[in-house]
């Protein structure tokens, strides 16, 4: 039985390894209907439910699938009521100032392959702020005023960054995102069926042996 397991973690291991050295497929989307039909089945965290003022500067603040953290302990993220320049549409939102060596961070629990959210003067004036999910750069451009930033990926992911660049107030609210079921990842399945395989084979062996 202690064999099963080491051929398992090693299988497990090289599926890991071989997951990490592939670059992601990432499309993006500036229009928030084209995002739900492109996605899918989605879920809507509004931030309607948290208290006005609640920071998530410096601790991470959790909103249920996610938590949302500005990694600074200076103010620079809270939750706004919906009032002032940032809002998006009138109930409470994200408001976050990001710049050098201040990032938005948003940690999912699970893994998603889809994420998007409306934004409010991010970016505006061109690019000041930049993306990553996982790691990987996600293409972004200037934005308006008022816009819908979405992505969705062939790899899973759980974290989405807002790398900050260049000092960028924004506000943001209605985050969506995609929890779909696992999909086997095509160049990690050889790994799989091949484990399953060894394991098939100790087994028999075993079987013979006794
Ligand atoms: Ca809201
Ligand atoms: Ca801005």
């Amino acid at each position: 039985m202690k064999f099963y397991w080491q051929v398992l973690a090693c299988a497990l291991i090289s599926t890991l390894a071989n997951v990490a050295v592939q670059a992601a497929t990432i499309t993006t989307y500036s229009n928030r209907t084209a995002f739900d039909l492109a996605v899918g089945p989605s879920v809507v965290e509004t931030l309607n439910d948290f208290t006005v003022g609640t920071s998530f500067s410096g601790t991470p603040l959790d909103v249920g699938d996610l938590t949302l953290l500005v990694t600074t302990s200076e103010p620079a993220g809270f939750i706004a009521d919906g009032s002032g320049l940032l809002n998006i549409d009138g109930t409470p939102f994200g408001s976050v100032n990001t710049q050098s060596s201040r990032d938005m961070v948003f940690t999912f629990h699970a893994p998603t392959l889809a994420f998007g959210l409306d934004v409010r003067n991010l970016n505006d004036l061109g690019v000041r702020t930049t993306v990553e999910a996982d790691g990987q750069s996600v293409p972004i451009g200037a934005l308006p005023d008022a816009a819908f930033f979405g992505f969705s990926s062939d790899m899973e992911f759980t974290e989405v960054r807002f790398v900050g660049g260049i000092a960028d107030t924004w506000g943001f609210d209605n985050i969506t995102y995609a929890s779909v079921d696992p999909i086997p990842i095509p160049a990690a399945l050889p790994l799989f069926i091949s484990a399953i395989a060894s394991i098939g084979f100790v087994g028999w062996r075993s079987t013979r042996a006794t």
